[in-house]
């Protein structure tokens, strides 16, 4: 039976202790407000606490996936690889929070379940799965867009019917999952699928991949740093940081440095090449003109196909595998190690489930058409109801008591994707129409939970008692998020981003994609301009 825990009063809560909640916890204490954190799982890690897959690595260099905001932080931790794996980033989380000593002030295997807001008393209630029932001024949502509470189950009849195991990659074990003489199948083949897929490949008896869309997968060329490497960059950081800062996508990375136009194709091929050995997201930004220039992408679209050629022997495979159907960019591109190579192993298949959808899961397997393959453990990389789901699995509700799920049944809404209408001192990092998921996550985390902080500083200061965003600003916000989607690539495929993996849920573009340097000026404008488009009670 659940224990109501005696009421507790604080001037914040934060919900999640991923990256965005340790820092929001941070400065929350650094204003001299009383913060409580509330957490679901056992430890911090957010997104990284719960996606344990094997293979589960980051796809951005470790020098900037990172808090920038401490030097003393930036000098202390060390990384061991060019792309970090999970159980690192856990550690350095874990470092952070306990070199800032947050742990005092988090509550874990807590899931907000609900907060209510009370007009006469301008306090949020708040109240969790451990029982928990507080109060709180502000509530600031560190929830992330891809998270475990909005896991995508694929709606394919008969789940419950499987006697083996099965897992969605969200909700990893953590005592990990044996797969040795095991059949295996696999569905999803995004960036989780292609990381896994090498790993459990490794120790399964027979893998089987059964892939809808073929992505666009560049190579990771992971790679051990060594202390030299480390030590130039930890003398460096201070221009990595001003990188970060003004790049569209919070990467400290160099303008491409080559013109598309200007040079033949054998040219083009040669620089591309270069740039596919580099690895990384740094692969498709050789040139100028960017991918947006439809002969620049289909170029490079064609060079990647051809990798896949050349990767993977068998021809029906290599066919299966190839990225082609829509645009490349229009879909998320993912990093990969041996993704196509483990193709060439005898006991791993590929199935194209666009061709033959599977129909349904039967007691011992999954069936495609009319063809059963038998499986033991079926793992689930079928990725998110990403953005507004976890806000909607939570009852949270407004003035009058309008509910939040509701609001944003029609897609996503809020202004500056950090606050919403009817929702006084309700703040969320990365929240609808934000850029973050378009961007290096922690640099847009860094800028939310910064901005997060003077906008409350500024009401403690003032003494008001209510901020909130006016309807008419977060209307424009919510449409300038659509009209900026309707300009890019992304129309052209379905994908997590507009919403189309989950059934029912609306064709609405859930990221802000002005890049995070423009976010970050039209931030800036709004506060010189006394907050534009929010409105404060005394
Ligand atoms: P993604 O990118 O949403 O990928 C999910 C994959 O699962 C994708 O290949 C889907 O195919 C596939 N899928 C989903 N439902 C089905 C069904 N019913 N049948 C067959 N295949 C299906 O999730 P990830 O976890 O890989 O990555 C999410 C983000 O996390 C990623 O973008 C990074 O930012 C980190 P589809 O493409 O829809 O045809």
């Amino acid at each position: 039976m659940l224990v109501t825990k005696p009421a507790e009063e604080f001037d914040a809560v934060v919900i999640g202790a991923g990256f965005s909640g340790i820092y929001m916890l941070h400065q929350l204490r650094k204003l001299g407000l009383r913060a409580r954190l509330f957490e679901a799982g056992e430890g911090v890690g957010g997104a990284w606490y719960w996606n344990r897959y094997p293979g589960a690595r980051c796809d951005s260099e470790s020098y900037f996936y990172c808090f920038f905001f401490s030097d003393e932080i930036l000098q202390e931790w060390t990384w061991s690889e060019r792309f970090p794996a999970q159980p690192e980033i856990e550690r350095y989380l874990n470092f952070v929070t306990d070199r800032l000593d947050l742990r005092k002030d988090m509550t874990f295997n807590a899931r907000v379940t609900a907060a209510a807001y009370d007009e006469d008393t301008k306090r949020w209630t708040v109240e969790t799965t451990a029982g928990d029932k507080v109060t709180a001024r502000y509530v600031v949502t560190a929830i992330g867009g891809l998270t475990s509470t909005a896991t995508n189950l694929p709606n394919i009849p008969g789940i419950e019917d499987f006697k083996g195991e099965w897992y969605h990659t969200g909700h990893w074990p953590k005592e990990g999952v044996d797969f040795s003489g095991k059949r295996v199948g696999v569905i999803g083949t995004g960036s989780t699928g292609i990381q896994a897929v090498p790993e459990i490949a490794k120790t399964a008896k027979h893998l089987t991949v059964f892939q809808r869309t073929p992505a666009y997968i560049m190579p990771a060329k992971n790679h051990p740093l060594t202390e030299e490497y480390n030590a130039a960059i930890k003398a460096n950081y201070a221009e990595i940081k001003a990188k970060v800062r003004t790049h569209w996508g919070g990467q400290p990375y160099d303008a491409p440095p080559y013109s598309f136009e200007e040079m033949d194709l054998a040219k083009a091929r040669k620089v591309q090449e270069e740039f596919w050995d580099a690895g990384g997201l740094k692969v498709i930004q050789a040139f100028k003109e960017g991918t947006r220039v439809p002969a620049v992408r289909e170029f490079m679209e064609e060079f990647f196909r051809d990798k896949v050629r050349s990767i993977v022997k068998d021809p029906v495979k290599a066919e299966i595998l190839e990225p082609k159907g829509y645009p490349m960019g229009a879909k998320r591109i993912a990093l990969d190690t041996n993704y196509y190579e483990t193709f060439n192993l005898p006991h791993v298949d590929v199935v194209n489930v666009k061709k033959t959808p599977i129909t349904n899961f039967t007691e011992t397997g999954v069936m495609v058409g009319d063809k059963e393959y038998p499986l033991d453990i079926l793992v689930l990389a079928t990725g998110y109801d990403a953005v507004t789901g976890p806000f909607r699995k939570m009852d949270i509700r407004g003035r009058g008591g309008i509910k939040l799920a509701e609001r944003l049944e029609d897609g996503p809404r809020a202004y500056l994707g950090m606050s919403f209408a009817g929702f006084p001192n309700l703040l969320a990092i990365s929240g609808p129409c934000n850029p973050a998921l378009s961007t290096n996550v922690p640099a847009s985390i860094e800028h939310d939970v910064e901005w997060i902080t003077d906008l409350i500083q500024y009401c403690e200061k003032e003494g008001f008692t209510a901020v909130e965003p006016t309807q008419e600003a977060e209307d424009e916000w919510t449409e300038e998020t659509q009209s900026k989607a309707a300009d890019s690539v992304f129309t052209e495929a379905d994908s997590w981003q507009f919403g189309s993996n989950v059934p029912g849920k609306p064709r609405r573009f859930l990221i802000w994609l002005g890049g995070l340097h423009m976010f970050r000026e039209r931030c800036e404008e709004v506060t010189k301009a006394g907050y534009k488009g929010f409105k404060f009670t005394r």
